[in-house]
């Protein structure tokens, strides 16, 4: 008998603590470039201070920001699960992003270089950006908008949007910032939930070769028959100049409310725990939540792993973030850490392959990017297209490369740092989620000897563990499960108006030890470093082992037949779960039939006889949501043959029906 159709009987879950000995048997190690570790903003000794003390390392770093008043205590715990940071500390969040860099004499400095999707381009410098934030924060409060009234905001990837993020933060109204792509209902649903006042949207915006419209949307979502009732206004701002359907008295054009406006504006220092932000998780199930964070710690955390995962040196840097201003990713790391760091950025409207498979490495060359922060779905799908789209363009003003969103296979990794950063770019796995609201799990560019395919150590004055079920942390060479184990800065302040919700969901688990589970699977090698293992839905057993989707997933990349895999455990009356795969090939051309046995060999050799997949399945597409994570529920659906749970969140949902087309039913 096969080693993964093990004899009924074998008790399930026996193998709940235990990882297979020799997964991820990575052996590269990639040390930091000589020059980069000795010109670093942070060394190693960073981990020992931290260590020493750790409220006062996280002190110093709050003090590169500009406090009107400054705390009285780093960290108030006695609420806990509910932290407040810097307490009685007062600042202005879009001061600091803004105002204080034009204060110290860069005003000329380029903030943004926005590169539409059509091809037009223009530059905002610090300047320019303080006038255009003092003129909507003067509109805002013109339209009735007072601190702690939520604002909806509904855009694409244009200046305007960071101008109205910062204009919210500027008079203390938290911003629900929904992604465009989201559907109207989505839309009413986080406006029902915060209640908020102004919606912020535009007429459409530029995606792949068309316009998209928007206000549309905005309007079905507003809609009198059992649309949201809260919003008094929308601000409409012109980016596809299209006709749109208007409301008189509600709706107003952006540049009519903003020009006319002062373009002064005196910021008001609120209290270090005053609400920044509400921005919805989508999670499995339910209702989405509304993740609350705040002002002091925020802005603390995000400006500080900025400076330090990314190295960046304001004066000469060009930062390049990939993600969308609707995900945390965009928040923390296009809009307020770059701008408290007063970085350069650049800000991309559109799609990688528009008008051509080359354009990311366009806008590389043209601006001179020399950090690059994507995603390894990008990554992956750029392996698709092939290492001669990046090799025709100069790339060599790049300096670090970031990874966020997934588990990075270590294939994707060595392809990106040899093919994107020539193998001169020290590359940062950055583990974090909406909730961590910055970055917590990450190499330093200038200090860690990398290795493919690992997070590595937690940042400087962050804790985390892996632990088993019970709580107790694993020792080297085993995995178990991810837990914050100290409360951080940048920590969410819980979910909106929904407080019991936000124990059950983080704190529940591990109430006696008091600590934060993330819902991601991990493992920690012989070095102690840590390896995210996907979320903990998604990890499979199969007859009692847990083996991990990322890891197999791994394996399977690592053939130079697979660009992408996908693989979920299907309910099997005799092992528990099997496992099934979804394969996306390189070139195409294999013949299928061969190839699977040959894959399924080929993950038995890397991982073990356990991890073989039972069914591989070569697919063109896999269903993502729209931040590009694998949905591997609906995978899991096509497996056990069960008609799709919800689909919302899909890219594009017709990928399922093909998906489904093809399998063919398990025996
Ligand atoms: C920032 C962001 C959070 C979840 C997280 C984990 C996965 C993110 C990762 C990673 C492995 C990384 N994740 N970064 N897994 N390695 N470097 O993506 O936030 O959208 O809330 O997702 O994403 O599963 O729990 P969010």
């Amino acid at each position: 008998m096969a080693a993964e159709e093990a004899a009924p009987g074998t008790p399930q879950g026996a193998g709940a603590q235990e990882t297979l000995s020799n997964l991820l048997h990575e052996g590269r190690r990639f040390a930091p470039p000589a020059a980069l570790a000795e010109a670093a903003n942070v060394r190693a000794d960073a981990y020992q201070a931290s260590r020493a003390d750790r409220l006062g390392f996280w002190a110093e770093q709050a003090r590169h920001l500009h406090w009107d008043r400054e705390w009285d205590q780093v960290l108030d715990w006695s609420g806990a699960p509910f932290a407040r940071w810097f307490t009685g500390g007062r600042l202005n969040v879009a001061y600091n992003c803004v105002d204080r860099h034009v204060e110290s004499g860069h005003g000329d400095q380029v903030a943004l270089h926005f590169e539409g999707e059509p091809g037009d381009r223009h530059s905002v410098t610090y300047a320019e950006l303080q006038r255009e934030v003092c003129r909507a924060a003067n509109a805002l409060t013109e339209l009735g908008v007072h601190a702690g009234d939520r604002v909806a905001i509904y855009l694409p990837m244009i200046p305007e949007a960071v101008v109205a993020l910062l204009a919210c933060a500027r008079i203390g109204a938290p911003h629900s910032v929904v992604f465009a792509a989201f559907s109207p209902g989505a839309l009413r649903s986080r406006i029902d939930d915060a209640q908020a006042k102004v919606l912020i949207t535009a007429d459409g915006y530029h995606r792949r070769g068309s316009v998209v419209q928007l206000k549309p949307n905005a309007d079905e979502a507003l809609q009198a028959d059992g649309g949201a009732q809260s919003i008094e206004h929308v601000l409409v701002i012109r980016r596809s100049g299209q006709e749109v359907p208007w409301t008189e008295g509600r709706d107003l054009w952006w540049h009519e409310t903003t020009e006319r406006q002062s373009d002064r504006h005196t910021p008001e220092a609120f209290d270090s725990e005053h609400p920044l932000f509400i921005l919805y998780t989508s999670g499995t199930t339910g209702k989405p939540k509304g993740i609350l964070h705040t002002t002091g710690g925020y802005l603390t955390q995000v400006s500080y792993t900025h400076r330090a995962v990314f190295d960046l040196k304001p004066d000469t840097d060009v930062f390049w973030c990939t993600a969308d201003i609707g995900w945390v990713t965009g928040h923390s790391y296009i809009v307020y850490g770059p701008l408290a760091n007063r970085a350069t950025s650049v800000l991309y409207e559109g799609t990688p392959d528009t008008p051509n498979q080359g354009r990311f490495w366009e806008n590389v060359d043209r601006y001179g990017v020399s950090i690059l922060y994507t995603a390894p779905t990008a990554i992956r799908t750029f392996m698709k297209w092939g290492t001669e789209i990046p090799a025709r363009y100069d790339l060599s003003s790049l300096r670090v490369l970031g990874s966020v969103g997934e588990p990075i296979n270590p294939e994707a990794w060595i392809w990106y740092r040899e093919n994107i950063g020539r193998e001169r770019c020290p590359i940062v796995d950055t583990w974090w989620q909406t909730e961590t609201g910055a970055i917590m799990i990450s190499p330093l560019p200038g200090v860690t000897e990398t290795k493919p395919g690992s997070a590595m150590r937690p940042l400087p004055g962050i804790s985390a563990e892996v632990v088993d079920s019970d709580g107790n942390p694993v020792p080297n060479g085993a995995g178990g499960l991810l837990v914050l184990d100290q409360p951080w800065p940048s920590m969410l302040r819980g979910i909106w108006g929904d407080e019991e919700r936000y124990r059950q969901t983080y704190w529940e688990r591990f109430a006696d030890q008091g600590y934060y589970f993330a819902g991601d699977g991990a493992k920690k090698d012989e070095d102690g470093d840590i390896w995210l293992l996907g979320r903990v839905d998604d990890i499979m057993l199969v007859s009692g082992h847990n083996i991990s989707t990322t890891e197999v997933e791994s394996a399977l990349v690592s053939h130079p037949a697979v660009a992408e895999a996908a693989v979920v455990g299907a309910t099997d009356p005799t092992t528990g779960q099997r496992i099934v795969a979804f394969v996306i090939l390189r070139g195409g051309s294999e013949e299928v039939a061969t190839l699977a046995e040959e894959l399924k060999t080929h993950v038995a050799k890397e991982i073990g006889p356990i991890a073989k997949p039972r069914q591989i399945q070569v697919v063109a597409e896999l269903p993502k949501t729209r931040s590009g994570k694998i949905m591997r529920r609906l995978l899991r659906d096509v497996a056990e043959d069960r008609a799709l749970g919800d689909t919302t969140t899909l890219t594009d949902a017709s990928v399922m029906d093909l998906i489904a087309a093809k399998l063919p039913h398990a025996t």
